[in-house]
């Protein structure tokens, strides 16, 4: 019986990557130990999470990262971890935070081949009032017996050869791609392990929400307002669509892939390139959309096309359901 045997034979992500790399015998396991670094840093910032509010790690630290913006204490917490597990993987050379402005490069005792790029704690904004919240993740590869440099991370997302997120909600979700399609685990917390609970996730090819800050309304250009319009007042018979929109991304982007439609953060008069960062939160979303049949747009090109020429770069994004996010693109095609 199926079901028995989804409950009896347990598909963890560690035997699930391990599968994977039996398909490559030249691999050496390199990927599968990296991941495990990965998922060590999730579940620590999941149990972290869960304890925020009784163990008093909420508030500021006192510090502020690059943006500018307050750095609460979780934020801090997470990123250490995730740089700390990284860094004694062996298996890095390269990482980027969306904490730390600048790079850190790997020491060559603990070099291995791969640069993650990544924002240890997104939606920050969300942790005093228990609304998810998430890690976001991509992976590049450099070439084995170079020397790292900057340049290895300033790639199209394209070129990355994993990327994932792991959502801390009403339960702990990892979402992750290798390039063959996506699959989501969930976080059994009595056995400590991510179980496969989604298999080979699809986007619908349309959907029925669209997720986007509409506070920003005054600012936008002519195709982002047009396009809402359109989600509020169809003209070509369509049912209008639902807003929905949690201000955090990993939240928007699970639901969007899930469910179907469309999230935007597009540019406006005040933030010409909108807010989210190319390297670490609009790449690994994209290239999971991608995986997953739906598309990313920028406004100008296809997202995971990108070239970008600084770490903590922004862009405006636009991604989700294939047919919604073509509609978009046909709005920006005819504003020329
Ligand atoms: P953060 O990195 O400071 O947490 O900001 C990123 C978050 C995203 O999770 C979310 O999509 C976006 O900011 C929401 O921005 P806004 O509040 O402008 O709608
Ligand atoms: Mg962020």
């Amino acid at each position: 019986h199926e079901a028995d045997a989804h409950r009896t034979d347990l598909m963890t992500i560690t035997r699930y990557v391990l599968n994977e790399q039996s398909k490559h015998p030249e691999s050496r396991g390199d990927f599968t130990i990296l991941l495990s670094h990965i998922v060590l840093g999730c579940k620590f910032v999941c149990t972290a999470v869960n304890k925020a509010g009784l163990a008093k790690l909420i508030g500021l630290a006192g510090e502020t990262n690059v943006q500018g913006e307050e750095q609460k204490k979780l934020d801090v917490l997470s990123n250490e971890v995730f740089i700390k597990a990284l860094v004694s993987s062996g298996r890095t050379c390269i990482l980027v935070s969306e904490e730390d402005e600048e790079a850190t490069f790997v020491e060559p005792a603990l070099r291995g081949k791969y640069c993650v790029v990544f924002d240890p704690l997104d939606g920050s904004s969300n942790i005093d009032c228990g609304v998810s919240i998430g890690t976001i993740f991509g992976i590049y590869a450099i070439k084995d017996g170079v020397d790292p440099k900057i340049e290895d991370v300033l790639q199209p997302g394209k070129n990355m050869v994993a990327a994932g997120y792991c959502m801390y909600g009403s339960s702990c979700t990892l979402v992750l791609s290798t390039g063959k399609g996506v699959n989501g685990f969930t976080l059994d917390p009595s056995l400590g392990e991510f179980i496969l609970t989604h298999p080979d996730i699809k986007i619908p090819k349309k959907g029925k929400i669209y997720s986007v800050n509409e506070g920003n309304a005054k600012n936008w250009d002519a195709a982002t307002a047009k396009y809402v319009e359109k989600c509020k007042y169809p003209q070509d018979g369509s049912p209008a669509k639902s807003l929905r929109y949690i201000g955090s991304m990993v939240a928007d982007v699970h639901r969007t892939l899930l469910y179907g439609g469309i999230f935007l953060y597009p540019a406006d008069k005040k933030s010409p390139n909108g807010k989210l960062r190319v390297l670490y939160e609009v790449f690994p979303m994209s290239y999971l959309m991608e995986q997953a049949g739906g598309q990313a747009f920028t406004g100008k090109q296809r997202a995971l096309d990108l070239l970008p020429t600084k770490i903590h770069e922004r862009s405006p994004i636009f991604l989700g359901s294939y047919d919604d996010v073509e509609v978009i693109k046909a709005l920006y095609a005819d504003e020329g």
